[in-house]
């Protein structure tokens, strides 16, 4: 790594620290707002989950992508918040026994472990409608509020993460090869990162100019991001990942790496670095930290 290199990751790092603090007290408020119609066991639950120690990945690229536009980060910080309420949600229902049944996620006991199923299921249903509600009423104007829940409804649903999981899960039975393991990977995880650049970009900018190039590197991190998670399924350690490593393979599941070796699919994600810096390079030095971001997203070890 050059020292140039080593310096911008600095900065991207210190912004992420910054920028996952404001989306941490902002999802906290979210949380504490809720009356006491919503029972303390379920906001317990969505609290213990939703406050979890997660990357914020997803937020962080919403806000990104707002200023890369040449918006305003704190301007979206609503429309962040609101799609790490639909990653947390899926998280939690991933990790119960009838799907993924995982013990760990960022490094604590699983929702339904804490708790129980049903309050598992309950808390990951409250998030879902919680983040549509914050979109239709804390983004505007309007038209701009309908047209973000349509976007994030269409890459919560069943053409895309919930699509994408229902075939991850029908491939642990039925196999599947190289279309079947990208066209899963691309809506069970790039989806959701798609959108959320997508999101940053609209709502940041109240403009569409932005929005294909934004797309497209989108499109392309998020199947790296994948690509990098089967990877690390393999090579690195529960500890470092604050979840279960090394199930893919035991549960039967159709991975990058297990359809095209370790060594393709490593270039593959490089190659789909390469192509979202590329989409993203015209938006001059405002997307530089979204260029950092996608290096992270390929030398990530968590
Ligand atoms: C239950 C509808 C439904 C969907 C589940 C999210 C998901 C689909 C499955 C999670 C399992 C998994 C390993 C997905 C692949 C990559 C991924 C989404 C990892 C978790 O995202 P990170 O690493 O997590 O950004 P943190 O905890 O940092 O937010």
């Amino acid at each position: 790594m050059t020292e140039n290199t080593n310096a911008r990751f600095q900065s991207l790092q210190t912004r992420w620290d910054l920028l996952r603090c404001m989306i941490d007290t902002n999802l906290s408020q979210y949380v504490d707002k809720l009356s006491s119609d919503c029972p303390k066991r379920l906001k317990d639950a969505i609290e213990y989950s939703l406050l979890a120690p997660g990357k914020r990945l997803r937020p962080l690229l919403v806000m990104l992508a707002a200023e890369a536009v040449g918006g305003n980060a704190k301007a979206v910080v609503p429309a962040a918040c609101a799609v790490e309420m639909i990653h947390c949600y899926s998280l939690i229902h991933d990790d119960l026994p009838a799907m993924d049944d995982d013990d760990l996620r960022r490094g604590l006991p699983t929702c339904h472990k804490k708790f129980d199923e049903a309050t598992a299921i309950l808390a990951g249903d409250a998030l879902q409608a919680m983040a549509f509600q914050i979109l239709a009423f804390e983004v505007r104007p309007g038209g701009c509020a309908a047209l973000a829940c349509g976007m994030l409804a269409g890459a919560a649903g069943p053409e895309n993460l919930v699509g994408g999981q229902m075939d991850d899960l029908l491939a642990e039975k039925n196999g599947g090869g190289a279309e079947m393991v990208q066209a899963i990977h691309r809506r069970k995880t790039g989806a959701m990162i798609e959108v959320s650049v997508h999101l940053g970009a609209l709502v940041g900018s109240g403009s569409t100019q932005w929005l294909d190039s934004v797309r497209q590197y989108g499109e392309s991190i998020g199947l790296a991001f994948q690509i990098v998670d089967d990877l690390l399924d393999v090579e690195s350690s529960s500890a470092a990942m604050g979840k279960r490593t090394g199930k893919d393979q035991g549960k039967g599941k159709l991975t990058y790496p297990g359809v095209f070796g370790l060594d393709a699919s490593r270039s593959r994600a490089k190659e789909l670095i390469d192509q979202a810096t590329d989409s993203i390079s015209k938006l001059g030095d405002a997307a530089q930290p979204l260029i950092d971001l996608a290096r992270f997203v390929l030398d990530r070890s968590h």
